[in-house]
């Protein structure tokens, strides 16, 4: 089995601070989150930004200031940028980030009901952010909700509509409106994907733990952090992302997988030879 690649989802647009203290919104905040999870083992960090009054946003500059910061104090690391944002925000507003062509950038696969909201990714929106994907040289992480979304970007991908082979996917499990995170809809996605693809697992709220340990014994990689989930066990709110991550270590060298560091997850990605 390859290195297991760890992804700290740092942030994300919906958790606050009122679920959790340490969920962070400044710049400082994020650098010293994403330093917590990458000193712990995380190869990758998904950001997402917030202005320092916690709202979400997706401006280009906000998103340049803090890659940046990240990446001083994290040398290395891999950045996925999102372009889901948060639910009501444009397709404008959210390709924001890949004008300042990161390596990689999220892109969201099929529109879904998220908690009380609708997460809109219509095909148009879809093709649009291929497209930029496309011209601007970024590898997408295909984020796939639900069982469909997956069909849906295996058969854009074969009319060329974003980025093909090999492709990298990110199964989020157990949104609340969307696919649960069970082992047997895990497998199910898994076992659709073309060879020479990766994959990720990311368990929201409860499922966080069960589906990193199923993503380790199955050979796939490990999304955690703030945006998927606060506690670190039950009634413990975790006080950094990076204690998170560290639990994913622990379960890993319980289980015999070894860690990625950020180089060796880049050419497990396929992002380098
Ligand atoms: N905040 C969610 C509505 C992504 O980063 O691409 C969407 C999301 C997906 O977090
Ligand atoms: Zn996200």
């Amino acid at each position: 089995m390859e290195k297991l690649i760890i992804t700290a989802a740092i942030c994300g647009a919906e958790v606050t601070k009122e679920h959790n203290p340490a969920v962070p919104y400044t710049k400082e905040e994020m650098v010293r989150e994403a330093k917590s999870a990458f000193e712990a083992g995380a190869a990758v960090i998904h950001v997402h930004v917030r202005w320092d009054d916690g709202t979400p946003t997706q401006d280009r500059e906000r998103f340049r200031e803090i890659l940046d910061a990240i990446k001083e104090a994290c040398p290395g690391v891999i950045l996925i940028p999102s372009t889901g944002g948060a639910t009501g925000m444009t397709p404008e507003e959210r390709l924001q980030p890949t004008e300042l062509f990161p390596e990689m950038a999220t892109l969201d696969c099929g529109t879904c009901n998220f908690s009380d909201d609708i997460f809109v990714n219509d095909m148009p929106t879809m093709r649009a952010f291929g497209k930029r994907m496309i011209e601007n040289g970024i590898k997408p992480e295909y984020e796939c909700f639900e069982i469909g979304h997956l069909d849906t970007v295996l058969n854009m991908a074969k009319k060329g509509e974003v980025p093909g082979a090999p492709m990298q996917f990110n199964f989020v499990l157990g949104v609340n409106g969307c696919t649960p995170a069970t082992p047997e809809n895990l497998a199910f996605l898994v076992n659709k994907i073309p060879a020479g693809s990766t994959w990720t697992v990311t368990g929201v709220g409860r499922g966080a733990f069960p589906m990193a340990a199923c993503g380790i014994i199955m050979g796939g990689n490990v999304r955690v952090g703030f945006e998927d989930h606060i506690y670190l066990g039950r009634g413990q709110k975790a006080q950094s992302n990076g204690e998170l991550v560290a639990k994913v270590v622990r379960l890993a060298k319980e289980l015999g997988r070894e860690v990625a560091n950020p180089d060796e997850a880049r050419v497990i990605l396929g992002l380098k030879k």
